[in-house]
């Protein structure tokens, strides 16, 4: 199947790597070795204080090596501003969430992988975040609500964590499910929602190149309010798709509902594919405000990756593609 092609996301390690996380990355080292890795940072981080127990053993990796081919012909989102306009209902129903998310805990972090798969298991996002082929990418990024933004994005593809689960024949789609835990996530004790948060891709889009997890922002590890530890980008979708804060992913026969979806089917879909000549319900998709200017510029057919993606939806005409 051709999510398991390795071209394109086999990359040079970054030269900034430090070389003991080399060596414990390193293919060649076993499983046990990386898990021994894993093991003693979970000792030492037992023995510290609790600000510290959210510190990642990973942190280290940053910055990792752009990936050129993933460039934009428009100036990059400073920062603070990508930084303080997030969609995050788990931490509110506003824009100005990044104080409230610091509530978010990202460590331990368990990251559970089952369903349709050869064998289910779960794994420290610091091992994952090891074993993965490392690198950053500059992507558009086009909320549904008609902002967006261009942002340095860290992570690897979401086909080498396929290649890792080793999905069965018969998954049909990858559904992807946030932490649920009202105790962090005051947004999580309003009952109007149907909280965890989930959404879905088929395996064909899971396996696309630009499919991306993202583990970090900015050169740096992803901070908590753009859904640290691990979040999804998928930047020929609207924004809902990219699923902040991953706990589980699972590989599936049923085409997944996500929150959206479950809460307003005449407005959010599953395909959920930018295009600017179907209008939202409510509102045009025609143009959008670009974050941090003043500027309103023409919304693009897939965000602008049509080179990409377009081959994903041939024969799926008679589908809601674009909602
Ligand atoms: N778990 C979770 N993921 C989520 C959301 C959310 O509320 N909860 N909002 C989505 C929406 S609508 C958008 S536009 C993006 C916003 O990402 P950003 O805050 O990094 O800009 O996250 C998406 N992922
Ligand atoms: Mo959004």
């Amino acid at each position: 199947m051709h999510y398991f092609r390795r071209k394109g996301w086999e990359l040079p390690e970054s030269a900034a790597t430090p070389e003991a996380v080399m060596q414990a990355a390193r293919p060649g080292l076993s499983r046990r070795q990386t898990l021994l890795v894993g093991a003693g940072a979970a000792t030492a981080l037992s023995l510290r204080p609790a600000r510290a127990r959210d510190q990642a053993t990973t942190d280290a990796l940053h910055p990792y090596p752009r990936n050129a081919a993933y460039a934009v012909e428009r100036p990059l989102t400073a920062e603070n501003i990508a930084a303080n306009y997030n969609n995050f209902y788990e931490y509110g129903t506003t824009k100005s969430i990044a104080a409230a998310a610091q509530q978010l805990q990202t460590r331990p972090w368990l990251l559970r992988i089952d369903g349709l798969v050869e064998k289910p298991f779960e794994i420290g996002i610091d091992e994952l975040i090891l074993a993965m082929p490392r690198e950053e990418r500059l992507y558009r990024f086009r909320c549904v609500e008609a902002w967006s933004m261009t942002v340095p994005w860290s992570g690897f593809p979401l086909r080498a964590l396929l290649d890792y689960a080793k999905p069965l024949g018969s998954a049909k789609y990858v559904r992807f499910e946030t932490f649920l835990d009202p105790k962090m996530a005051p947004g999580q004790r309003a009952p109007f929602y149907p909280w965890p948060y989930v959404e879905g891709v088929t395996m064909a889009e899971a396996g696309n190149d630009l499919a991306f997890l993202v583990t970090g922002a900015y050169g740096k590890p992803l901070a908590k309010q753009f859904g640290a530890p691990i979040r999804l980008a998928l930047p020929w979708k609207y924004g809902f798709k990219s699923i902040k804060s991953i706990r589980r992913i699972s590989f599936v026969a049923e085409r997944p509902k996500g929150l959206w979806e479950a809460l307003q089917p005449s407005e959010y879909g599953f395909w959920a594919n930018v295009n600017p000549e179907v209008a939202h319900p409510r509102w045009s998709q025609a143009s959008e405000t670009v974050l941090g200017t003043n500027d309103r510029i023409p919304s693009r057919l897939f965000n602008g990756y049509g080179e990409f993606v377009a081959g994903l939806y041939t024969g799926l005409e008679r589908e809601r593609l674009w909602a």
